[in-house]
């Protein structure tokens, strides 16, 4: 491993002041903090640009075989504070700051967020790049440069409003246009077709479309410790030829108006709906541009160096981040068999061993479906050759089951006027994967069921993981120096080194120093809040914390509703022995989800009364932390004594926040869900809490049709209480109706939706027995202590290395390249 002896400071220092000049014209003293930041960041980027080039350099040279990252969504989260740790420089270039009179803190709080996604999925996609790079396997990420990322979200009078989320207003000073690659996309109008008298081929040519030109932006992606540096490849869209506009002719005029017009369009905004598909048109159009230009460009980069564009697999693979990018596998076919003539079934060997599949969920409307009208009129040519891939794929079936209809209904890419996404990639794909042990079973015995049957082979688990250079070495300084003071830093590329701690859970010292450092971080946690909702909370209370997407199936409502319960308990018994409890929520609910949003001013109005009542003694505190992100995850995390994971069983396809409390000594208060399950195997079930239902309990009663939610309600006083608190005005004194909606998904059936979805009521009491015993185990601080250090002790399986290495090993089959020192 690289050490820092390259590192010059005083040519760094020069760098920040001149930077400062020839940007802004000012010397430091007299620059605002972004300008500060920005000076900054350039004379980081200077340093990585010749790692940059190095590595791009090598990888043409030795030639070896890169994966593509197909993603809709890179939650990258701020890159000034990563790339300084992953360059190991992050305490000298700290110190040169501190030199200059700045603080490093202040500095990178200057940077937004780079918030291309919405959640999970997005975050890792990032996590996955930091993990290539540092293992150094050749490797692009290939998205979307959004002119909005996700929403900021604001609280006004407890309500979520969205705000415009304008991330490159200031410019973006790690990213490099590339304008000598643009390419062009084209959508809708029609294909003709005629046969070449010369070759006897069906040539097939789409006419009379209107197109785009992407452009694709450069953002780099420093590897810690080595001097790989990747790319992730984000594209913008121009209007394809502006001269045009000048024209006379009507006809062009018209056009050209409408390429403009789409090209302003397509990348101006991230959809912001997590687990759920909205079928809107503009939607897959983003998804074929960004598909489109970064296979083009694939080609064309392989074609610099290749003739046989039938070995294409042999240095490239797509990785297909959930169906988002399935029009990949279509758009492959065209370019194989319109553009580089190859035959039908050439071009279908290439792509069944060039393009693989990740599942991320199993939630019903998530599933993407394009209604053919849509589809085949926005993308006519890759309609016709989903069709024909349909075709055989139906033969194939038919073949295997004669007679059996229900497999063509389950399995058909085209059935009921649809286009079935999830179906396209898993009859194209190579490899089929999901994201955690009990969801890729889920995905055998249930969901995919008919696809396991008929093609087994292809389908494998890959557990998900985080990458610990953000999530400790950046997000916790604390723990992570006292750590590789114990151990050493060998776990900054290794996390199943954290092992190596288990010889100290039952020291005392070691217990009381990690309690420290929890209780500090606990109060950075505080002073944020204070700062940013003018909450006053104690850092001694226990930190209980829910950070991830408002949705159903989290369950945010159960964690609030037992909030009222405990409320409702001290009430009742003054003198009731619990530790204070600060619950922590943070989420953003999808600008359309109603009920999510009346969640979240629900869990608000909660904050109010009980926050306000003084006879209580601050023995409760709700939090509500505005605008969750990964930047403000990172001091979330570090500070949480008690990790909330409450999904329904068998909803939650994995999880990664989970393992970034985990990994930063939370406990875990969970179902076996997702990884939960893995977690609680891998730091052993006593150091962990567990409720409710089984995902087997789950599927069971959602087969039978549900369960009976008025049952409980008749038969549990403090439940009935509680609900009644939803629609008698306790929470909401002006309007008793406001969460009626809520009260009402819990207890009755609606249009065809089963009462109480997410056994919310069927899961409380062993949720609120479950809460009771964190209280208790809270009051032995010894034992709590251990049990903390048993868990960062366990968290070695979370690493996304080792998911990477894993993807690498069982699907892409890379191989790393170094890159040699630079100066
Ligand atoms: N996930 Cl389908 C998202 O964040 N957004 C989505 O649209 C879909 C899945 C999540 C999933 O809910 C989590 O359980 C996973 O841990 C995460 O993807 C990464 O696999």
């Amino acid at each position: 491993m690289s050490n820092t002896s390259w590192f010059n400071k005083d040519e760094f220092k020069k760098n920040i002041i001149s930077n400062c000049k020839s940007l802004f014209r000012k010397n430091i003293d007299e620059a605002d903090k972004q300008q500060l930041f920005q000076s900054v960041a350039y004379a980081v980027k200077e340093i990585i640009i010749d790692r940059w080039i190095a590595t791009q350099k090598e990888y043409a040279k030795q030639d070896k075989k890169t994966v593509y990252y197909m993603s809709m969504e890179f939650l990258m989260g701020r890159a000034l504070g990563n790339n300084m740790i992953n360059l190991m420089a992050y305490d000298e270039m700290k110190e040169v700051l501190e030199e200059l009179g700045m603080d490093i803190n202040v500095i990178e709080d200057q940077e937004p967020d780079a918030a291309l996604g919405n959640g999970g999925l997005g975050r890792l996609a990032a996590c996955f790049l930091d993990s290539l790079a540092t293992l150094e396997y050749p490797a692009y990420g290939c998205g979307i440069r959004y002119k909005y990322g996700m929403f900021k979200q604001e609280i006004k009078d407890g309500y979520q409003v969205e705000v415009p989320d304008n991330w490159l207003k200031d410019g973006n000073p790690f990213e490099i246009k590339r304008s000598e690659y643009p390419t062009v996309v084209k959508f809708g109008g029609y294909v003709r077709s005629y046969r070449d008298e010369k070759t006897g081929r069906d040539m097939f040519v789409q006419e009379d479309y209107r197109a785009v030109t992407a452009i694709p932006y450069d953002v780099p992606v420093v590897g810690y410790g080595v001097n790989t540096v990747n790319t992730l490849r984000i594209w913008d869209a121009e209007p394809v030829d502006t001269f045009n506009l000048s024209s006379f002719d009507k006809g062009d005029y018209q056009k050209a108006v409408e390429e403009e017009n789409l090209a302003k369009n397509i990348v101006e905004v991230l959809y912001p709906n997590d687990n759920h598909y909205a079928g809107k048109e503009l939607r897959l159009k983003q998804q074929y541009f960004f598909v489109s230009a970064s296979v083009q460009r694939a080609i064309a980069q392989y074609k610099e160096r290749h003739d046989d564009v039938r070995k294409l697999y042999e240095k490239v693979t797509f990785q297909l981040n959930d169906t988002h990018p399935t029009v990949a596998v279509a758009e492959l076919m065209r370019i194989l068999m319109d553009e580089e003539g190859l035959e039908w079934d050439e071009a279908w060997d290439v792509t069944t061993k060039t393009v693989a599949y990740t599942n991320h969920t199993i939630m019903a409307e998530a599933l993407e479906k394009w209604p053919i009208e849509l589809f085949s009129r926005l993308l006519p040519r890759i309609y016709q050759i989903v069709e024909e891939i349909n075709r055989r794929f139906v033969e194939e079936i038919k073949a295997k089951y004669p007679g059996n209809q229900d497999k063509i209904r389950k399995m058909a890419i085209i059935y009921d006027g649809q286009v079935k996404m999830a179906n396209l990639a898993i009859c194209a794909g190579y490899s089929v994967n999901g994201v955690a042990k009990l969801h890729t079973e889920i995905l055998e015995k249930q969901e995919l069921k008919d696809f396991y049957e008929m093609m087994p082979e292809k389908f494998n688990n890959k557990t998900n993981g985080i990458t610990q250079r953000r999530f400790l070495l950046h997000a916790n300084p604390l723990l992570a120096a006292w750590i590789t003071d114990k151990i050493g830093d060998g776990w900054i590329t290794d996390l199943t080194q954290l092992k190596k701690l288990k010889v100290y859970v039952d020291d005392a010292k070691c217990q009381q120093e990690l309690m420290q450092i929890k209780y500090k971080n606990k109060v950075r946690l505080a002073k944020y809040i204070k700062e940013h909702n003018g909450i006053d909370v104690d850092p001694n209370s226990i930190f209980d914390v829910q950070v991830k997407r408002l949705h159903e199936y989290k369950r945010q409502l159960l964690n609030i509703l037992h909030v009222m319960y405990l409320y409702n308990e001290v009430k009742k018994n003054p003198d009731m022995d619990i530790k204070p409890r600060t619950f922590i929520f943070g989420a953003k609910a999808a600008a359309g989800y109603k009920i999510a949003k009346q969640t979240i001013k629900l869990i608000n109005s909660v904050a109010d009364v009980i926050n306000n009542d003084a006879s209580i003694n601050g023995k409760i505190k709700v939090v509500f932390i505005e605008n969750y992100r990964v930047s403000n995850g990172e001091i979330i995390f570090a500070a949480a004594d008690v990790s909330e994971q409450i999904s329904t069983a068998s909803k939650e396809a994995s999880g990664t926040g989970n393992m970034k409390f985990m990994l930063n000594g939370a406990m875990t208060l969970g179902t076996m869900d997702g990884a939960n399950v893995e977690i609680v195997q891998e730091v052993g079930i006593e150091n962990a809490v567990i409720f409710g239902l089984s995902s087997d309990e789950v599927i069971r009663y959602e087969n039978e049709g549900g369960y009976d939610p008025m049952e409980i309600f008749n038969n549990d006083q403090n439940i009935r209480e509680v609900l009644m608190e939803l629609i008698n005005g306790k929470y909401s004194p002006d309007d008793t109706e406001r969460f009626r909606d809520i009260y009402n998904s819990l207890l009755n059936n609606q249009g065809g939706r089963r009462a109480d979805t997410y056994f919310i009521l069927k899961d409380f009491r062993s949720y609120a027995d479950a809460q009771k015993i964190i209280n208790e185990r809270y009051s032995d601080e010894k034992a709590w202590a251990k049990s903390m250090m048993l868990n960062i002790a366990s968290a070695g399986k979370f690493s996304s290395d080792r998911t990477i290495e894993e993807y690498v090993h069982d699907i892409w089959k890379l191989e790393k390249v170094h890159i040699p020192d630079v100066k």
